[in-house]
């Protein structure tokens, strides 16, 4: 027979002392995760829809998504607060879910380190497929809170990394979940959720082999150790759902991207994600000698800013909503619908295309993105002069910018100087 691990090493079942540790904890964990994971999962999914990933190749970050790309759609632009709603879901229920991961993880942890590896292939297929959800997990959670934290850490990539990654997790989170679901639901309906909050004695041993077999004295209720899951979650969602709002709220939001600086008080006084000067836009770019080139197939137009002035315009009261997950409320905005730009160039206003933009940026993430047909036709969607009835500010994107409802922050291009309707794929 070979002799079993010794209670010093981890693979060894009398490592792990915990009393907690046991079929109910990991239920009630696991429970609150499938739902928790599969919103982030849907409302990832959507998020990466509203980017027109298949306007490539602008927009496409991920050539190669084949398949996984089955369920793309066009992005609605109503309502318009869609895409503000979805990506604070993702980004504050995901930063909410980072203490139930870490217990989850931490309850089952005696399981990863068991040896031998695998004792039978079902058993080896199982593990690999832990290895694919832990990893997956924490895969999927350090590129999310990264990208929030250090604006777009890894600008191009994080598309791809994330998107990818997802499908990996929850290819593994579907395959765990028809192995252990039953066990889970049977688990809680035989011990209860209270009955077994209260009790303070270790679960009896099942063939689950989470249990100890040499539990320790217990220093924390299980009611206490719930709660303090419960209240580094809620912690974390005070200090982060901030972010889909203006004014004190926005202050409560510690965890949640800033922006590139304060952006002040008045009418230009909500979040920055990229000041003009952290991009390198000056006041020589934004100055008189500007000049927006509209092109279609109808011909070219040059607009100088008092040219636009002088189209009719129009306003819209749309927010700005980052995929970072922060959001502004609605803006009053001002300036020519983009349908009347696709107008001047040979389009009918009810069938115009989608249409190229571009800024005078000319470095940095950012610069150039596309928009749908149905997007270019909704008469809110504005080439913006103004916002709050003031001129734009440099930051806001002076000389003018775009504006779309329920579309992802950004596809609202600022400093636009190049807009091509029409030709794109
Ligand atoms: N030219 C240009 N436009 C841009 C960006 C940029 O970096 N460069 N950032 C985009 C992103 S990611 C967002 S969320 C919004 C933010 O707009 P705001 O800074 O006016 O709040 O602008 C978008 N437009
Ligand atoms: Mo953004």
């Amino acid at each position: 027979m070979p002799s079993a691990p010794r209670n010093t090493s981890p693979a060894a079942p009398g490592f792990w002392r915990s009393p907690l540790r046991g079929p109910w904890l990991t239920s009630v964990l696991g429970v609150v995760l499938l739902a928790g994971l599969t919103l982030l999962f849907v409302t990832g999914l959507l998020s990466y829809a509203a980017y027109n990933p298949n306007l490539s190749p602008v927009n496409d970050k991920t050539p190669d998504k084949g398949l996984l790309g089955f369920y793309l759609f066009d992005w609605p632009t109503d309502p318009h607060w869609l895409y503000r709603l979805n990506q604070g879901l993702h980004v504050t229920v995901g930063i909410t879910l980072i203490p139930v991961l870490l217990a989850k993880l931490w309850s089952v942890i005696p399981k990863l380190f068991a040896l031998p590896p695998a004792r039978s292939v079902g058993h080896a297929l199982e593990r690999l497929s832990l290895l694919l959800l832990v990893g997956g997990a924490l895969f999927e959670f350090v590129t999310g809170v990264l990208n929030v934290q250090l604006e777009y850490l890894f600008p191009g990539s994080f598309y791809p990394l994330h998107f990818y990654g997802a499908w990996v997790f929850f290819g593994a989170l579907v395959a765990h979940v028809v192995l252990r679901l039953p066990t889970a639901v049977r688990v809680l309906r035989e011990q209860g959720f209270r009955a077994r909050l209260r009790d303070p004695a270790p679960e009896r041993d099942e063939e689950g082999g989470l249990v100890s077999p040499r539990p320790a004295e217990p220093t924390v209720s299980r009611r206490g150790a719930l709660g303090m899951v419960g209240a580094g979650s809620a912690l974390l969602f005070v200090t982060t759902a901030g972010q889909s709002f203006d004014g004190p709220l926005r202050r409560t939001a510690l965890f949640a991207p800033h922006g590139g600086a304060d952006p002040g008080s008045g009418p230009n006084g909500f979040q920055i994600n990229k000041t003009a000067a952290k991009v390198g836009v000056g006041p020589v770019d934004m100055g008189k000698a500007w000049r927006l080139v509209v092109e279609g197939p109808g011909g070219s137009v040059r607009l100088s800013r008092d040219d636009l002035m002088r189209l009719p315009s129009h306003s819209a009261a749309l927010p700005i909503a980052c995929v970072e997950g922060w959001s502004t409320s609605d803006q009053w905005w001002r300036g020519v619908r983009l349908r009347d730009l696709a107008a001047m160039v040979g389009y009918d206003e009810d069938t115009a295309p989608g249409v190229f933009v571009e800024s005078l940026q000319r470095r940095g993430a950012f610069r150039k993105a596309a928009l749908r047909d149905n997007q270019v036709r909704d008469p809110r969607s504005l080439l913006a002069l103004q916002v709050n009835g003031e001129e734009l500010s440099p930051d806001h994107g002076y000389p003018a910018r775009i504006i779309v409802p329920a579309a992802p922050g950004v596809l609202n291009t600022k400093w636009v100087s190049l807009l091509t309707f029409g030709g794109l794929r």
